[in-house]
């Protein structure tokens, strides 16, 4: 006998609760963004995007988990239904968002990877949380640079397009190579930041050599 929600949404009648909670956090996360641009004077996000994961996604999410294709599994087995990507300028945002976050009593956090302090074996960074809210609902939300954002989305079309050929090892080492690049700069621009906002040191002995002005 067939599955009997395979030809039916997989969220069922959750899908209204679940949208609910979605536009909930982001709303979380823009009110936390009013309140840091405040007190900072400075915009601490770029931009933030939010996704509901299709049915076809979640279900081939389930197959690979080899989890059944219920909606059950797809609400507490799987994480990541609901999504927020957060993309900031500086690098030190990130772990400021990322205290307040933990700070919300709506959503608990009940998982986090800093894979911006151990970057992925391919050179991936981002912070990943994973929120239960006050529903039972969870969500995941990434929060990142916009160097890494713009690497993990580059990154992301490549693997569609690498072709199966010999310089598989090259690519892989490259990608790794401009992650690293990015990485280097991402904590330069920090530096820069915090000489300008007024740290009180002087940015030249922070520079490494080829950054320094030779004028
Ligand atoms: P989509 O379509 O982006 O939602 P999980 O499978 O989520 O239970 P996993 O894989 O350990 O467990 O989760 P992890 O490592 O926290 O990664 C989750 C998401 O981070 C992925 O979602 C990607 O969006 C992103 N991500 C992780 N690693 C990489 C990477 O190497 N490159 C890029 N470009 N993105 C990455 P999904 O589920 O893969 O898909």
């Amino acid at each position: 006998m067939a599955n009997q929600t395979s030809t039916q949404d997989i969220y069922g009648s959750h899908r209204p609760q679940m949208e609910a909670v979605l536009e909930r956090l982001v709303g979380r996360v823009a009110d936390l963004r009013e309140s840091m641009k405040e007190e900072m004077g400075l915009d601490p996000i770029e931009h933030i995007l939010s996704r509901f994961k299709s049915d076809a996604s979640m279900r081939d999410k389930l197959a690979r988990k080899g989890l059944p294709q219920t909606t059950e599994a797809a609400i507490t087995q799987v994480y990541d239904a609901l999504g927020v990507r957060i993309v900031c300028g500086f690098l030190n945002d990130v772990y400021v968002i990322r205290d307040h976050l933990i700070a919300d009593p709506e959503f608990e956090v009940v998982e986090e990877k800093d894979y911006i302090r151990h970057a992925k074996p391919n050179g991936y960074r981002s912070f990943h949380m994973i929120v239960r809210s006050s529903k039972g609902y969870y969500a995941e939300v990434q929060l990142r640079t916009i160097s890494m954002d713009t690497w993990a989305a580059l990154e992301h079309h490549l693997q569609y397009k690498r072709p199966h050929t010999g310089n598989q090892r090259l690519i892989v080492q490259e990608l790794k190579r401009c992650a690293d690049e990015l990485a280097s700069t991402d904590v330069s621009m920090q530096t820069l930041r915090d000489a300008i906002m007024g740290e009180g040191y002087d940015v030249r002995a922070r520079m490494p050599e080829d950054y320094v002005s030779r004028d």
